[in-house]
């Protein structure tokens, strides 16, 4: 297995590096257009391996050659976001961005599943589906794995409960409308609203909506980059692995949840072909027309692509 990562800023060297701690690959390749900074943190990482017992031969470029036949390719590049700046904000910066960089992946690598993290999240996974050409199967947005990470850590904690018995779904879009599916969200198997008042779940929601800018609003000159790196490295072992998780991505819909010729958030089945199935969830008339006003969102962004 080899593995690209592209953009070496802190959510690419932060895959990478748990991507090398969990040994998740055979060859490694950190690319960065900024010369000298791949090279020196994926150095850092290789010799990190012999202390972690991790096989995985890390390396950094500038040159896309180096990439030659990955089999997975995460893309991470791109501006992120400051204060006062929407995921949307970023979009011609990064369609830009993300445009060059799939023509460069596929150029050496045409063979390879594609993992999209950029944001805005939903739009840059269709501009490399496009560009690539793909099937939707090989090209998948992470964001739904990151967005029901904070929504289990904040059930966990006003329950302080283990957050390794909170399940819960976050669908649609990565952005202000995403859907976070109250009805399917369980503790170790018992509704949440059987365990906290309505009050406090709609503050969880809200909270999970606005999780990406609590965090930029402290760091001030970026956005976050542990749970959306932790979240990318779920799904990277799923693939590598072909471990068949049901997990939230943001896929091409073809009329699945009623929704056509758009990416959003919906369960998937990911494996080592990438998408293997959509798992399609019966919704309430509710649960349908916040993932449709999500999904128009993400279609409203498309539309204004110039690639
Ligand atoms: C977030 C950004 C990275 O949700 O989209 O933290």
């Amino acid at each position: 297995m080899k593995i690209t990562v592209v953009g070496a800023g802190n959510v690419g060297a932060s895959v990478a590096q748990r991507i090398v701690d969990k040994s998740l690959a055979r060859e490694l390749v950190l690319i960065d257009v900024i010369e000298g900074m791949p090279q020196g943190k994926a150095l850092d990482m290789f010799e990190s391996s012999p202390i972690d017992g991790s096989d995985v031969h890390a390396i950094g470029s500038n040159d896309y050659a180096t990439t030659v036949n990955s089999d997975l390719v995460v893309i991470t590049s791109g501006i992120a976001r400051k204060p006062g700046m929407s995921r949307d904000d970023l979009q011609n910066t990064n369609a830009a961005i993300v445009k060059s960089v799939t023509e460069n992946i596929v150029k050496y690598s045409p063979n390879a599943l594609i993992l999209m993290v950029a944001n805005p999240l939903d739009v840059m996974t269709y501009v490399a589906m496009k560009v690539s050409g793909h099937p939707r199967n090989r090209v998948i947005g992470m964001a739904g794995v990151l967005d029901s990470a904070r929504f289990r850590s904040f059930i966990a904690e006003a329950l302080s409960v283990s957050v390794a018995d909170v399940q819960a779904m976050v669908l649609g879009g990565h952005g202000d409308s995403m859907v976070p599916l109250v009805r399917f969200t369980t503790v170790a198997g018992i509704p949440i609203t059987e365990l906290l008042p309505k009050e406090t779940i709609d503050n969880i929601v809200k909270r999970t909506r606005n999780g990406g800018i609590e965090i930029v609003n402290y760091l001030k000159t970026g956005s976050a980059y542990y749970a959306p790196s932790a979240s990318t490295v779920q799904m990277v072992e799923a693939i590598v692995k072909d471990k068949k998780r049901i997990l939230p991505s943001s896929v091409w819909l073809e009329g699945e949840y009623n929704l056509k010729g758009v990416i959003v958030g919906v369960p998937i089945k990911l494996g080592a072909s990438g998408c293997e199935e959509i798992i399609q969830l019966s919704l309430t008339d509710e649960e349908q027309s916040a993932l449709e006003k999500s999904a128009n969102d993400v279609r409203e962004n498309i539309a204004k692509l110039n690639i």
